[in-house]
């Protein structure tokens, strides 16, 4: 057993709270059937019999649920806070239910399930992780799970297990997949269900139905701490500007609730600058104006959030990642094509694509340039965590000074510190709520199993309240979906959730920070707590609170 600090020693004892509608005897009510978010006809098509299905919701029931079943669980995608709550919290459920059940975990993400690698959890293994953070139980891995041939792998080893449900924890891609694979073993009668669990530290899997994905209350708390130690330092100092890049893939929820949370001098919202239609020399000179009035009132210092994925909203760059994907797909295959080096990837990608996108990819720094042509991630995505985009802009914003300095414009200093807070939070010890959340997630995900329901996320409501008010339940995976363009093709996806630009959060944030700009009102929010006031170890995050008080 590893040796583990006290902190880890006390946490493991705590108990997850659980919504009073999952304690005890429980029964499902069915609303009534339901329609996808957009192309309805051509999602129904797609999916015949996960279609339409009710959003269900768990109330107090007369009889016990029994139900004799093995369940497995993947992670997918990822890490995210609260993870393995979501496996102890289905292990309860499902042993709850039946203690002879039996809980498999797949190795390293979806891949373990293709190549049959898996564990059995057991008590003692279950206890060494219970309100941990990071998802080494059984580790993720990003293998897409979308064709037949995967699908026909992984029945293989679900018979051999006697597993009658299989639990996937991702994000909008996996979860997408996981409502792929419940159509296909629905439609071949195989007698597997499949259910999602809506797990990113991006926040960007939300919808009416599910109100913030798990792992981005602890993110967002972990980095706000770090962001308020640097911003105690930087008004200590008075001589740096720190520029600090945070994780968040596509959406800038993350950037958004760290502003809420810090009070910074700036923060870059992606959507807002695609809306405005800025091009990178508009971001730039917005925050070399920030850092000019400061210096005429005297501080030489400030703190900038900027979201990772801020390059591909400047609608320019848009356009260009849009062809480059395309251009990198075979059209034959759909898949990504292969080169012999990066070199000759990047001198293919430069021959193909049209006059206007090269100008534009040429008139990058070389290592944005190239990063731009490089590999995807296996969702097709930029992997815009590798392009330093604060240190490219704070270069930017140092060129601009240096030019308003010779033209009387600029008359102050400027320094920059560059920091990018993302892995440093995925893994974190989840927060209370978090921990509660997560367990609930997947206690729920034990009873949308017993009462046979395929192709549904698990989803826990009404979670600003306290938890024994939550509302349980689950909701069909294609009601949340649409029809988007990926890689050439139209392809079914779950509608990413971005920054809605008439959103409470959003709106608080964009009626404060030019005060915040100037002035130096900087919240420093302290550690996580686990133990103390309500107020203090159970608040939400301020999206949260700001999206549910509407
Ligand atoms: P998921 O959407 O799979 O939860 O992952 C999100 C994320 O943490 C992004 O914020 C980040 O851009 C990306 O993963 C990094 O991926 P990797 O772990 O492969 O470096």
């Amino acid at each position: 057993m590893a040796v583990k600090s006290n902190l880890q020693v006390a946490r493991a004892a705590y108990q997850p709270k659980l919504p009073t509608a999952l304690k005890g005897n429980v029964k499902a009510v069915e609303g009534a059937a339901t329609q996808s978010v957009g192309n309805q006809e051509e999602i129904k098509a797609l999916f015949p019999n996960t279609y339409g299905m009710p959003v269900v919701e768990f109330a107090e029931g007369t009889e016990a649920l029994k139900a004799t079943f093995n369940v497995g669980i993947i992670l997918s995608g990822g890490q995210a806070p609260g993870g393995h709550n979501v496996i102890s919290g289905l292990y309860d459920g499902v042993k709850s239910l039946n203690p002879e059940n039996k809980l498999y975990g797949f190795l390293m993400g979806p891949g373990g399930l293709v190549d049959h690698k898996y564990i059995e959890f057991t008590d003692e293994l279950i206890d060494e992780y219970r309100n941990t953070g990071g998802f080494d139980i059984i580790g993720s891995g990003r293998t897409k799970l979308e064709k037949e041939e995967q699908f026909e792998k992984g029945i293989e080893i679900l018979r051999a297990l006697g597993i009658k449900a299989l639990v996937i924890i991702g994000g909008d891609d996996s979860n997408t997949n996981a409502c792929v694979l419940a159509e296909y073993y629905a439609a071949k009668n195989y007698g597997v269900q499949v259910i999602g669990c809506p797990k990113t530290i991006d926040g960007d899997l939300k919808n009416e139905q599910i109100e913030t994905s798990f792992g981005f209350d602890t993110a967002c708390k972990t980095y706000s701490e770090l962001i308020g130690n640097i911003e105690r330092d930087c008004n200590s100092a008075r001589k740096y500007w720190h520029f600090i890049k945070l994780m968040g893939r596509s959406a800038s929820h993350i950037a958004l609730e760290c502003a809420l949370e810090t009070q910074p001098n700036v923060c870059l919202i992606s959507e807002e600058v695609e809306q405005k239609e800025m091009s990178l020399d508009d971001v730039v000179t917005y925050i070399a104006q920030v850092v000019a009035d400061r210096a005429a009132a005297g501080n030489n210092f400030g703190t900038a959030l900027i979201p990772e994925g801020l390059i591909e909203f400047i609608p320019a760059i848009k356009k260009l990642i849009r062809e480059l994907n395309e251009v990198l797909t075979d059209p034959a295959t759909g898949e990504s094509r292969e080169f012999a080096s990066a070199e000759e990837q990047i001198a293919f990608v430069k021959g193909n694509i049209a006059p206007e996108n090269l100008a534009i990819l040429e008139s990058l720094p070389a290592d944005v340039a190239r990063q731009l042509c490089l590999d995807r991630d296996p969702h097709g995505n930029v992997q815009v965590s590798l392009i330093e985009t604060e240190k490219l802009l704070s270069r930017m914003v140092a060129t601009k000074l240096a030019t308003w300095k010779k033209e009387g414009k600029f008359v102050g200093k400027f320094a920059a510190q560059h920091h990018f807070f993302g892995y440093e939070g995925r893994c974190a010890a989840p927060s209370n709520y978090d921990a509660d959340y997560c367990y609930s997630l997947g206690y729920n995900a034990s009873r949308l199993i017993a009462c046979g329901k395929t192709g549904y996320m698990s989803v826990i409501k009404n979670t600003t309240a306290p938890a024994a008010e939550w509302i349980a339940g689950g909701v069909p995976i294609t009601m949340m979906m649409n029809l988007e363009r990926r890689n050439g093709a139209m392809k079914p996806v779950i509608r990413k959730a971005l920054v809605e630009l008439d959103g409470a959060p959003y709106k608080y944030f964009a009626s404060h920070r030019e005060e915040w700009a100037k002035t130096t009102s900087y919240i420093y929010p302290g550690p996580i707590q686990y133990w103390g006031p309500s107020e203090v170890c159970d608040q939400t995050t301020r999206t949260l609170a700001l999206e549910q008080a509407k």
